[in-house]
């Protein structure tokens, strides 16, 4: 198994159901890719020794992942160089959107790439990722032009099904 390079964090273990799907997309493109449990609030210590290490151990991009008052991107954007996406998790008594505008209203000169709430912005982080370790990797771009292509082609297979049940 090649080292990962990809370093997923979340903030809790009720996170890792929505995180499975980062981590099929990753696998699915054979990304390797390390996942822990780390919180900005309740492990800060942890959250940052991960962080300051991860460029030295072969990382190059960082997701995060976190609920509620989500400061878990923006802390691991502020600790190191590497582009860090951010999916904010469905839950809590606002429904992720205080996890949201967290994360996306970073203040300027600290970008993080902030995904939709909850799966389908997990799924998103995986992409993303491969999307931006494809510029140095020609063999990654091609799955993911493959990708790409095949879901077209789905969109089509479903458009003509529709197309042939209005014709009856
Ligand atoms: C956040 O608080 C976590 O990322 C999680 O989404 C949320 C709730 O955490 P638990 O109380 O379920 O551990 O820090």
């Amino acid at each position: 198994m090649s080292d990962p390079t990809v370093l997923i964090l979340m903030g809790s273990d009720s996170d890792l159901t929505t995180m499975e799907e980062t981590a099929r997309v990753l696998t699915e493109f054979d990304v390797p890719y390390e996942m822990h449990v780390s919180s900005a609030h309740r492990s800060p210590a942890k959250t940052s020794k991960l962080t300051r290490e991860a460029e030295g151990r072969g990382i190059q991009v960082i997701i995060a992942a976190a609920g509620m008052a989500a400061h878990l991107a923006g802390v691991v954007a502020a600790e190191t160089p590497l582009p860090v996406i951010a999916v904010p998790m469905l839950g809590g008594a606002l429904n992720g959107v205080d996890a949201l505008y967290a994360m996306v209203q970073m203040p300027g000169g600290m970008p993080v790439a902030t995904m939709a709430i909850g799966k389908a912005g997990a799924k998103n982080a995986g992409l993303l990722a491969v999307q931006i370790l494809s510029l140095a990797n020609t063999g990654l771009r091609a799955k993911f032009v493959a990708y790409k292509t095949r879901m077209a082609e789905e969109v089509e297979e479903k458009d003509q099904a529709l197309q042939a049940a209005l014709r009856k």
